[in-house]
C-alpha cells in the first residue's frame, strides 16, 4: 500500500514536469473529479485517478511528436487527426501511458483513447474520465456546467448525452470538422435514450 502511494506521488511529480502548469493543474481537477465518480458508481477510485492523471499526458507534445507516438505503435490515424492535435492527442496519451507509464490496464488505456470523441458503448470508466474531462472545478466556459455537473453524480448517461450535444453543438458553432467517432458517440447514446 505504502509502495503504490509512492508511486502515484512519483507520477504527479513527473506529470508536473511534463506538462505546462494549467495542464498539470487540469490533469488533478479531472483525476479527483474521476475517484470521487468512481466512488459514486462503484468503479475503482484507483483505476479512476490514474485514468485522470494520464489521461492527457500527450496534449503538450507538438503533433508531429504525437503522430510518431501512434505510427510507432501501429496505429492507424485518419486525415482529420493528422491535422488536429485536440483530436490526436488522445490516441498518444493511450500509447505513452502503456509504453511511458507502464499502465496495461486495458480499461485504463480506452478510458485515454476515448476521452475526447467517447466512442459507442463506453465502459463505466471510460464514461467517468469522459465526464470528469468537462466537469473538473477549473472548467467554466462550457454552458450547462451546473446541470452537467450535478447529473454526473446521478444519471451518468444523461450527463453523457447533454455534454456530446452542447460539445457537437459548440463544434458546429465554430465550424470545426466534427469526428465521426463524435457524432456515432452521439447517435447512440440519443437512441438509447429515446428507449427508455
Ligand atoms: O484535452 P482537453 O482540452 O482537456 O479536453 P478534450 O480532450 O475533450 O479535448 C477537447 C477539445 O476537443 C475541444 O476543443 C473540443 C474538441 N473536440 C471534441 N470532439 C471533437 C473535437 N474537435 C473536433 N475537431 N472534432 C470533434 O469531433
Ligand atoms: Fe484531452
Ligand atoms: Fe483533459
Amino acid at each position: 500500500m505504502a509502495e503504490k502511494n509512492t508511486d502515484r506521488i512519483s507520477l504527479v511529480r513527473e506529470l508536473e514536469k511534463e506538462m505546462g502548469y494549467k495542464r498539470f493543474v487540469h490533469t488533478l481537477g479531472v483525476s479527483g473529479t474521476a475517484a470521487s465518480m468512481a466512488m459514486c458508481y462503484g468503479e475503482s477510485m484507483e483505476k479512476a485517478e490514474l485514468a485522470g492523471l494520464l489521461h492527457d499526458c500527450a496534449k503538450c507534445m507538438d503533433l508531429r511528436k504525437m503522430i510518431k507516438i501512434c505510427e510507432n505503435a501501429g496505429l492507424e490515424i485518419s486525415e482529420q487527426e493528422r491535422s488536429s492535435g485536440a483530436l490526436l492527442h488522445s490516441k498518444a496519451g493511450s500509447v505513452l501511458a502503456r509504453t511511458r507509464y507502464g499502465v496495461q490496464d486495458a480499461d485504463i488505456l480506452n478510458a485515454i483513447r476515448y476521452h475526447t470523441t467517447g466512442r459507442p458503448g463506453m465502459s463505466l470508466l471510460e464514461k467517468i474520465i469522459f465526464i470528469a474531462d468537462y466537469i473538473e472545478p477549473g472548467r467554466n466556459v462550457a454552458p450547462d456546467l451546473p446541470q452537467v455537473r450535478s447529473l454526473a453524480f446521478e444519471d451518468i448517461d444523461a450527463c453523457l448525452l447533454l455534454i456530446l450535444t452542447d460539445t457537437l453543438a459548440y463544434l458546429e458553432s465554430t465550424g470545426a470538422s466534427i469526428d465521426p467517432m463524435t457524432q456515432r458517440t452521439w447517435a447512440y447514446y440519443h437512441s438509447r435514450q429515446e428507449q427508455q
